[in-house]
């Protein structure tokens, strides 16, 4: 069963799940399961030094032959050379978050590059459309780390009716009923974060994914609104303190606590001072798998559903 829209056509993939470029958990073996999967792996290039971006690019390409993508995090110092390493390494496409990417937008078209930035709101994706975003990744706040105000049930159909390029549906889909609730609104495809945390071959510490998988629906909460910079992490010691913080009005007190924090998380296991960055959906992810077992099982339950849903429909004008 495959799922053939416009982003299928853009991206030359087979199924139109792309994988949240998530910083610190997104590296180039999760990233080429899910292309060798048929969808869009994304390295998840976060802070990391411009180098070690080069040898997770150079490994993804050995890992697959198939379109892999790079998630390029704005906020990020050196977000200039993150760039320039794209730049000359080649890949199929990148996603953009927590920013504009306009000032690379031309460099990244002359490299045939596609771009799908991520948008929290209407204004900026008719803005990103304008200056050439190939598709627009419309993020609602169910999803995990770094989010706008918007729900993905509004701000999906508003998109859609906002742009002509395609839009991807993103936060809180984890599993096929999703994929078909975002083609509902008018999405041609999905980004999925948090279920592909606990595939296989995400190399985040396990007792993260044991974390995931035994979340439940109100585990989540968003820490840091004072700092401009809300994020959505699975309660613990950290967020609490920094919910705490959120209420004295102490932006800059988060900002040092926060720093190295999902580190802390995903690479050394600290489920109790690390930043667990997941979105809600983590209480529907109920097991670890292998990536392609993920991908499969999501377009299978949406071509299902949506089946089902055809077979409802029942003309009763004659
Ligand atoms: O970027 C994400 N998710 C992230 S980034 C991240 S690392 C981080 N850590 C602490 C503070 C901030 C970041 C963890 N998770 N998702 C995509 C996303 N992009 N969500 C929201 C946005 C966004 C926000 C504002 C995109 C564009 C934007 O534009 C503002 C402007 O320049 O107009």
């Amino acid at each position: 069963m495959v799922l053939r829209t416009r982003l299928t056509d853009l991206l030359e993939i087979e199924h139109p799940i792309i994988q949240g470029g998530m910083a610190w958990t997104a590296t180039a073996e999760l990233s080429a399961a899910v292309s060798n999967a048929g969808g869009l792996g994304v390295i998840g290039a976060g802070h990391m030094p411009t180098e070690l971006l080069r040898d997770q690019i150079r490994l993804a390409k050995e890992l697959t032959d198939r379109p892999f993508g790079v998630n390029l995090m704005l906020l990020t110092p050196h977000i200039d050379e993150l760039v320039a390493m794209v730049l000359k390494e080649g890949v199929h496409a990148v996603t953009t978050g927590a920013g504009n990417p306009g000032k690379y937008m031309s460099a990244f078209k002359d490299r045939h590059i596609k771009v799908l930035p991520i948008a929290p709101s209407v204004a900026l994706a008719k803005r990103l459309e304008s200056i050439g975003a190939d598709a627009i990744i419309g993020e609602g706040m169910e999803a995990g780390g770094h989010i706008g105000e918007l729900t993905t049930m509004v701000l999906t159909p508003q998109l859609v009716d906002a742009v002509s390029v395609p839009v991807v549906a993103a936060g809180g889909i984890a599993d096929g009923r999703g994929v078909a609730a975002a083609f509902a609104l008018g999405a041609e495809g999905v980004q999925v974060g948090t279920r592909f945390m606990c595939a296989s071959e995400c190399t985040i510490h396990p007792d993260v994914k044991q974390r995931i998988v035994k979340a439940r629906d109100r585990d989540t909460v968003v820490t840091g609104y004072s700092t401009g910079h809300p994020v959505r992490v699975i309660k613990n010691k950290l967020a609490k303190t920094i919910v705490e913080l959120d209420r004295e009005n102490r932006p800059e007190d988060i900002e040092v606590l926060g720093s190295g924090k999902l580190a802390l998380c995903m690479r050394e296991g600290d489920l109790e001072m690390g930043s667990i960055m997941a979105g809600q959906a983590a209480a529907m992810v109920d097991c670890v798998q292998p990536a392609a077992e993920i991908v499969y099982a999501m377009v299978a339950e949406a071509c299902e559903v949506m089946g089902r849903l055809a077979a409802e429909c029942v003309d009763t004008s004659e």
